[in-house]
């Protein structure tokens, strides 16, 4: 099959079924240009690889125009040299070692907590009833922050995602996320302020007594991680706890396999962010002209790698379009690592701090639902469908179970 000559990423084809264009992509157009929104997308393994990797040749400069305005602040993946290798060990140091080991009884309390009422009534929607407060929890937890004001944090966060990962936003959505972005700004000061007079042990009062060259970090600064950790830690978080079970019930061999060994619960994991990645696409900047087979890539240009393409390259994964908790090529034990050959964290400077995290968010869950959701499928009716170009997952997964 061939790429359709008015085949367009901004289309309704594409959103209801992206993973089917993507091998014709790779093959054909593996360097798609999007001329409504000026951008092209990069889908092949190599390629992606290279963009995040050559960061002389691009950069997260277009950072600036789509994340800024609703992070109210830079954000790490913005940030080079001394300042990057400073305030990442920050955070870096708050999601490993003991302080994860801390947030895995966070993880699990919140977990138990939200999928208690659920247990006697055999059915849940891991999406809506579970995922999506669970990782607003968790996330809160860690920040210090109260998870009481979960509800009005989610609305604010849903704000600064529709801007993040929006491809052609109209000017009326552009203000209403901002205006939301100015909102959970307008609450996270006064925490700041506070915590700043008085630290206790959570992620936001480390941001803020933390000092980088001597100086603390402003209070622009600190919102801007804040908002940084909210929603890189909680967008991608439901989505793929939900995919992990939906690829597990579709393939119950390896379903029994798990529950049998839930130390395999890593790659199922490793398998589920190769196979469906959350997060499907990272921009980068073209700062000089770049070529790649074939196609000029212009200076200035914004370069989005197409996540989920690379992910199923067949060159760099045997029968890429099988989900397979045992390939030898996903290198399990290192996919949470740089080392990593599914490219779902990224890859390069900018690599997803929180690997570790979420891992251990996931596992934690998983290994704690499994038991309790016995018998585990669909409910009857549901209807999967799945949301997103940026990121993507389940709009919700009903099942039941005894
Ligand atoms: C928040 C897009 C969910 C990040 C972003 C402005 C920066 C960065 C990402 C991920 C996931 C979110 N980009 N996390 O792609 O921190």
């Amino acid at each position: 099959s061939v790429v359709p000559t008015d085949f367009s990423v901004l289309s309704e084809d594409f959103a209801a079924a992206p993973y089917r264009y993507f091998a014709q992509l790779r093959e054909q157009a593996p360097v798609h240009y999007e001329p409504a929104i000026d951008s092209y997308f990069v889908s092949r393994h190599e390629d992606v690889k290279r963009v995040l990797t050559d960061h002389e040749l691009f950069t997260t400069e277009t950072l600036q125009v789509r994340a800024e305005p609703v992070m109210r602040g830079p954000v790490l993946a913005q940030m080079t040299g001394a300042e990057h290798t400073a305030k990442r060990r920050i955070v870096v140091r708050a999601f490993t070692g003991s302080a994860l080991q801390d947030q895995i009884r966070v993880i699990h309390a919140n977990a138990a907590e939200l999928m208690a009422p659920f247990l006697p009534l055999g059915r849940v929607d891991l999406v809506n009833d579970f995922g999506k407060p669970f990782g607003m929890h968790v996330t809160l937890d860690v920040l210090g922050l109260d998870r009481k004001d979960w509800q009005q944090l989610a609305a604010w966060h849903n704000g600064v995602v529709e801007f993040v990962t929006g491809l052609n936003l109209t000017p009326e959505r552009r203000r209403h996320c901002i205006d939301r972005a100015e909102r959970l700004e307008a609450y996270l000061l006064p925490v700041i302020e506070q915590r700043r007079r008085n630290p206790g042990d959570d992620l936001i009062s480390q941001l803020c007594t933390a000092e980088f060259d001597g100086v603390a970090m402003s209070d622009r600064e600190v919102t801007a991680l804040i908002i940084n950790v909210l929603v890189a830690s909680t967008e991608p978080a439901d989505k793929t706890l939900a995919l992990l079970f939906k690829h597990l019930i579709d393939h119950p061999e390896q379903m029994a396999q798990v529950r049998r060994d839930p130390d395999l619960l890593g790659a199922a994991i490793a398998e589920t962010l190769r196979y469906t990645p959350p997060v499907q696409l990272i921009p980068r900047q073209a700062e000089k002209d770049a070529v790649f087979a074939g196609t000029t890539v212009p200076a200035g240009a914004t370069v989005f790698c197409m996540i989920g393409a690379a992910n199923r390259d067949p060159d760099a994964f045997t029968a890429p379009d099988t989900f397979d908790i045992h390939r030898p090529d996903l290198g399990s034990a290192r996919s949470f690592t740089a080392a990593a050959q599914h490219l779902a964290f990224g890859t390069g400077l900018h690599q997803c701090v929180g690997a570790a995290f979420a891992r251990a968010e996931l596992e934690t869950a998983a290994e704690m639902l499994l038991p309790l959701l016995d018998q585990v499928r669909y409910s009857p009716g549901f209807r999967y469908q799945e949301a997103g170009l940026y990121t993507r997952g389940p709009v919700a997964l009903s099942l039941d179970f005894t």
